[in-house]
């Protein structure tokens, strides 16, 4: 069996190790116009040594917005942004995806086109809340439910990031499927209520991810395109009464695409800076679900150095993904493999301001 620290074939692209970038929200754009700028170029420059960089999750359209200051890739200066990014994590000898998001009903008036409400595949109010775009803690409010018609412009907001992501210099794509946001609501029968062909059977509630994915795949080919899912996960008021049946279907139909990987969080893991998602009780959900995909799975959620090598080795997983590490650790594959001391993180500086805990950690040597 491979190291975590072996190359890996992900696709079409040749990685040199097997510790990825897990895709991090850091709510630094430059406002107004959620832009990325010079020094989130420095950021991701810094972790080029990454076998793979997926940044952090990215709006497709200002109705997928749910946090401030998160960057977008659906304006011209998002996609001029984006470049000095690419540009910069190429020069390293790097590689990195774009993370196509939209949030669905994990949003707030104030996030959304003329103040309207958030949508949702269905009228059910997620519990908890937000912050709004004047950083003020919010609690959700009861999403308006999508028409089916308003579902392909959806998936249409999709082809367009796509696009956009390969004019901006990126080398593929993520499909955000994970977590609670749109993709997932849609996926979840525990927010997923309609009764057109977008809900009912477990192949309808997959159908706008799978759409979705056809429009990247149409465009960068199935080589450069990911998907990542959160089976089991609890983060967001998700739930679903078969997770087995579903995310096993899901996987199948991945599958028959070809595409380059599925990354997969384990529901162990902690999200959000730890306020919320832990589901103790569910199993192990890369080692359930490594049969029903074929091609290269990337496990995140909680891993330290032993439990990601013990995975690769074992062939649980192909390659691990890193979140809290990699914000503290830039050189974090060289430390992992040299076993060096990791710095700590800082949840205080995870979200918004600027250098601070993002481009002022220390290397190794
Ligand atoms: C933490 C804070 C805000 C958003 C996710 C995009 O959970 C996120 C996210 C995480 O996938």
């Amino acid at each position: 069996m491979p190291t975590l620290f072996d190359p890996l074939t992900l696709g079409d692209l040749e990685l040199p190790n097997r510790v990825i970038m897990a895709p991090l929200t850091r709510m630094r754009s430059k406002q107004p116009g959620n832009i990325p700028t010079q020094l989130n170029a420095t950021y991701y420059r810094q972790r080029a040594s990454a076998g793979l960089i997926i940044s952090e999750a990215t709006q497709i359209s200002q109705q997928g917005q749910g946090y401030p200051a998160t960057p977008g890739i659906h304006t011209p200066e998002q996609v001029d942004g984006w470049q000095l990014v690419t540009d910069a994590v190429h020069e390293a000898g790097g590689r990195i995806f774009l993370q196509l998001w939209h949030v669905g009903r994990i949003s707030h008036r104030s996030h959304q086109p003329g103040n309207e409400l958030p949508v949702a595949p269905s009228a059910i109010k997620p519990s908890g809340g937000t912050f709004s775009a004047d950083w003020k803690q919010v609690a959700f409010e009861t999403p308006r439910a999508l028409e089916t018609a308003e579902v392909s412009d959806i998936v249409k907001q999709y082809r367009v990031a796509a696009e956009n992501a390969e004019q901006a210099g990126f080398d593929g794509v993520e499909v955000h499927g994970a977590n609670g946001y749109l993709i997932d609501q849609f996926l979840q029968d525990g927010s997923n209520k309609r009764t057109d062909e977008y809900g009912g059977s477990i192949e309808n509630r997959a159908r706008l991810l799978l759409e979705a994915v056809d429009q990247a795949t149409s465009l960068w080919g199935p080589g450069r395109v990911g998907v990542r899912l959160s089976p089991y996960g609890t983060f967001n008021d998700m739930s679903d009464s078969d997770p087995v049946g579903l995310f096993t279907y899901v996987l199948s139909e991945l599958s028959r695409r070809g595409i380059a990987y599925v990354h997969i969080i384990e529901p162990r893991a902690s999200l959000a800076g730890g306020q919320d998602g832990t589901n103790a009780s569910a199993p192990r959900t890369a080692e359930i679900f490594r049969k029903a995909f074929s091609g290269a799975l990337i496990s995140a959620g909680g891993y330290d150095r032993a439990d990601a090598m013990r995975a690769v080795e074992s062939g649980t997983a192909d390659a691990v993904a890193f979140g809290r590490l990699f914000i503290a650790n830039p050189d974090l594959p060289e430390r992992l493999r040299s076993g060096a001391d990791l710095n700590a993180y800082n949840r205080a500086t995870f979200y918004g301001g600027g250098e601070k805990g993002y481009t002022d950690y220390p290397r190794a040597s």
